[in-house]
């Protein structure tokens, strides 16, 4: 009889379905490193900063411009109103989601290159998803900031769900600052942070800021809120990010006091907790 001499590679999930939790967890129930924990990330709003033009961009430019020396930035940008205008047209069409995802994810792209080209004499560029995904490290020791898109690249991955992808820049940007271990993400609107309704809505004017909550308290609302329902639902399984703070960009020195840690927007706890 000969000996049998099959090497097999040694797995502590080998003999497993990887769908019982009991049994990975040993393996995959450990906290995942921070791969830049010293990153702050900053998403800024698409509809609610970049569409307003000058007016609003500019501020938020020199704001950025002078937190350079504090924070090492990954500033992510939304889609804004030309991906409405292209869901419009789109669903019109009869287009599925997994096309209108890619198409609404440039516009976020293209805000991000303008937002880049203002802070180039800083040295700060427009890096690609896939620059994103495989360089980030190199090119933040090459400048303190960069700026990609907000939107995740789901393209027609995006799940069917709705006929408008659910996970757009606020989401994208979520995950990212979560799967980098980020140190913090800070996510820049057009109003002081959440509200109990719509402050911009036919009853705005008795909408109250919400100054604390938490993503499981936020899941029970089931009104308009300022970003992607589905940021909900990640923070919920975060696994670094603990706190997102909203802050309103028109306001200028909200941007920087929130990355000091100071509390001038709304803050979301997240499901994440230190062990
Ligand atoms: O094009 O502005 O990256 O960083 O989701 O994919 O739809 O692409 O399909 O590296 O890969 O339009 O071309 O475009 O915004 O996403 O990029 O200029 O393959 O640098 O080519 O994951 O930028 O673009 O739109 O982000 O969000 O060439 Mo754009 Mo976006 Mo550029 Mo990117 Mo998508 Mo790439 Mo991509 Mo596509
Ligand atoms: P994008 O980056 O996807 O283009 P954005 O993040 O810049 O978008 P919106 O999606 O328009 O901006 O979100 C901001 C707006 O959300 C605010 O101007 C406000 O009118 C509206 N809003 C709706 N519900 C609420 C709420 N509960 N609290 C605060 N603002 C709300």
């Amino acid at each position: 009889m000969t000996e049998n001499t099959i090497k097999h590679v040694a797995s502590p999930l080998a003999r497993q379905t990887l769908q019982d939790k009991d049994l990975t967890r040993p393996v995959a129930g450990r906290r995942p490193v921070r791969i830049l924990p010293w990153l702050q990330v900053v998403k800024i709003g698409g509809r609610s900063i970049m569409d307003r033009g000058a007016e609003a961009i500019l501020p938020v430019v020199e704001e950025i411009r002078k937190l350079l020396p504090e924070h090492r930035l990954l500033i992510l940008t939304g889609a804004g109103v030309r991906a409405r205008h292209l869901y419009g047209v789109g669903l019109d069409l009869g287009l599925p989601v997994g096309s209108l995802a890619p198409l609404a994810a440039s516009e976020a792209g293209q805000n991000g290159h303008i937002l880049a080209s203002l802070l180039a004499p800083e040295g700060v560029s427009y890096i690609e998803h896939p620059t994103i995904a495989s360089q980030l490290a190199i090119h933040l020791a090459a400048a303190r900031a960069v700026v990609g898109s907000a939107f995740p690249p789901y393209h027609h991955h995006e799940f069917p769900n709705s006929r408008i992808p659910t996970h757009r820049g606020d989401t994208g940007a979520f995950l990212l600052a979560d799967a980098l271990g980020a140190a913090g993400l800070t996510i820049v609107e057009d109003v002081d942070g959440v509200y109990d309704a719509d402050p911009n809505g036919p009853n705005g004017k008795q909408a109250k800021l919400i100054r604390e909550t938490t993503s499981a308290e936020l899941a029970g609302i089931e009104g308009a809120l300022p970003f992607d329902r589905a940021l909900i639902e990640v923070m919920a399984t975060a696994r670094h990010i603990e706190r997102v703070q909203i802050v309103n960009g028109l306001v200028p020195g909200r941007i920087t006091a929130a990355m000091r840690g100071e509390h001038v927007g709304t803050i979301i706890h997240t499901g994440a907790r230190h062990n």
